[in-house]
């Protein structure tokens, strides 16, 4: 439409400055027939009209000049126009993606409480709930927390958990997180019992909890994360705790992975420690030394209850969340996830 209304003035101007041209005398003539006539031609008619003419002629040309410039003016500012709607629907589709994800987002966690809803239903079965692995047989294949529910038979209590149902086949019930790095991980014989933290977050699911999941043979699932967001992990296909009599000593064997030289190993057959019980085989106090409670030899190979440093901030301290088969003893890891399930366990 614009193009068409500016070729239009474009030939119209054209026709102008050639009637302008014939009108001041500069003899165009393409017929070369009529060129002899044209010279023979009586002069033009007076002088006063020829310039009257050059006159209203240059006058119209002014102006269409002028409507030229205008139009490609306004050709200028329709382009503008164009491009900033452009933008503006480039903005809101962006805009609509975030508003689908979001929703999409919504829509998985309504999915997972709805599912954690239909499993809380008390089991009466004679197969009893007592991990994530059994909640994983029964189909509930989400990862998240669940309720396991208490077990008169053998006096437990009802225990929250988190199930990871996804790494390396699920069924995992994790036994300690460290991501957040806000809870306090420098606690007491008691609590290192009882556990403590929140299931989301990071906790210790408490060392008769643990004592109680490793009766039957048990795999060992350790996730490492440095601060550069690469993962590593140690797998021990036999993981035991002694009761609290034996001072929850650590059995493990058959490491595999990839977290470097094996870093637990040092920890085997040792006696857990607090800040309040040392029970480690060193004349050092190592859980004073490295604020945790762990399986301390004399002391450490690993720190994985240490000191949640974050990056940048643990170079010079030996408390950190270490294992030294990867980082050495003065990197503090960003991630730190252990979780067990049964050996028999079937994906
Ligand atoms: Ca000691």
């Amino acid at each position: 439409m614009l193009k068409r209304a500016l070729l239009r003035a474009a030939t119209l101007a054209a026709t102008l400055l050639l009637l302008l041209l014939e009108g001041t005398g500069a003899q165009v003539v393409r017929d070369p027939r009529k060129r002899m006539a044209a010279a023979a031609a009586p002069k033009a008619p007076g002088k006063g009209q020829c310039c009257d003419e050059v006159r209203s002629l240059k006058v119209q040309v002014a102006n269409l000049t002028s409507l030229l410039e205008e139009m490609s003016r306004r050709q200028e500012n329709v382009v503008r126009q164009m491009m900033e709607l452009d933008h503006q629907t480039r903005q809101q589709e962006a805009r609509v993606t975030e508003a689908e994800a979001k929703y999409s987002e919504i829509n998985n966690r309504v999915g997972i409480m709805q599912l954690q809803a239909a499993q809380a239903v008390t089991q009466t079965s004679a197969d009893a709930i007592y991990d994530c692995a059994s909640l994983y047989s029964r189909n509930y294949k989400i990862s998240g927390e669940y309720k396991l529910p208490a077990d008169e038979f053998l006096g437990t209590p009802e225990l929250e958990v988190f199930c990871d149902m996804e790494s390396n086949g699920g069924g995992w019930t994790v036994i300690q997180r460290r991501k957040v790095g806000l809870t306090s991980f420098d606690r007491d014989w008691k609590q290192y019992k009882k556990g403590f933290g929140t299931i989301r977050g990071d906790f210790w699911l408490g060392n008769d909890n643990i004592f109680r999941l490793t009766r039957q043979p048990t795999v060992l699932r350790i996730e490492l994360e440095d601060w550069e967001g690469e993962i590593r992990y140690a797998e021990y296909q036999h993981f035991t705790l002694s009761n609290e009599l034996n001072s929850y000593k650590l059995f493990i064997a058959n490491y595999s992975g990839n977290a470097g030289q094996d870093s637990l190993r040092y920890h085997n057959n040792t006696n857990f420690s607090t800040k309040n019980k040392d029970n480690d085989k060193c004349v050092d106090d190592c859980a004073k030394l490295r604020k945790g409670g762990y399986w301390y030899n004399c002391c450490t190979d690993s720190n994985l209850n240490g000191v949640y440093y974050r990056y940048g901030e643990h170079t010079k301290n030996t408390d950190g969340i270490t294992w030294y088969g990867w980082h050495g003893p003065n990197y503090s890891l960003k991630r730190v996830e252990m979780k067990i399930r049964p050996q028999n366990f079937q994906p």
